[in-house]
């Protein structure tokens, strides 16, 4: 017991990937508002080599010239992700139909989008996404119902709430009509920079010198 004690102590020191349960906080409907995932890991910008998180939260639908629910959250990466892996799961309705997004730090460029990936089980209208080679930096994760995208394939407009593409005029429109409590999870993988593995190296350059 005390050498498997000493081995889980080598290894947390020597960096573990770990999982966070976060519950979602209404209001969060835009940018400006979004829930901030890194509070999971004390408010830092995530490190190697990397994590996951899984959201509980709920989408509630609009009506009449009332936009539907829209949950936005961030989340800061310190290096490049290899990859980020994203999926959405209904637990309590089965024809659930979600879209979720990854936006960049200004808010408004829409890096990926998917409609109906389905990560299988549940609804076959929920949405999964995989992002290769993510830089450093701040993203946004964006969870809303069916056809606020205005589109299943090719661009979508900016989330918003409403169904189908930006309204000619803001706030007029129909909301999306989704009712449902979700799972989201997100996974992601990080890789060290060059420059600190050019350091690294630099650094052994240096001790090796220092010896001879
Ligand atoms: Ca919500
Ligand atoms: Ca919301
Ligand atoms: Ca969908
Ligand atoms: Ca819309």
């Amino acid at each position: 017991m005390k050498i498997a004690m000493g081995l889980l102590a080598l290894a947390a020191a020597a960096g573990t990937a770990s999982a966070s349960l976060y519950v979602e906080q209404e209001s969060n409907n835009s940018s400006g508002t979004a829930n901030n995932l890194n509070v999971v890991n004390g408010n830092l910008p995530f490190t190697l080599p990397g994590g996951s998180i899984l959201v509980d939260g709920s989408l509630t639908g609009g009506g009449q010239n009332v936009a539907g629910d829209v949950d936005w959250f961030r989340f800061t990466i310190a290096n490049t992700a290899s990859n980020l892996v994203m999926s959405i799961f209904s637990l309590n309705n089965t024809s659930a139909d979600s879209e979720i997004y990854l936006i960049g730090a200004d808010g408004t460029t829409i890096i990926a989008f998917n409609d109906d990936g389905n990560p299988g089980g549940g609804s076959g209208f929920m949405s999964s996404l995989i992002t290769a080679n993510l830089s450093a930096g701040t993203y946004f994760l964006v969870i809303t119902g069916d056809n606020d995208s205005g589109t299943t394939v090719g661009v979508p407009a900016l989330p918003d709430g409403f169904n189908g593409g930006p309204a000619p005029v803001t706030g007029q429109g129909v909301g999306h009509g989704e009712n449902f409590d979700y799972k989201f999870l997100i996974g992601f993988n990080l890789i060290p920079t060059p420059g600190a593995a050019a350091l690294l190296g630099l650094g052994a350059l240096a001790f090796g010198r220092r010896r001879r």
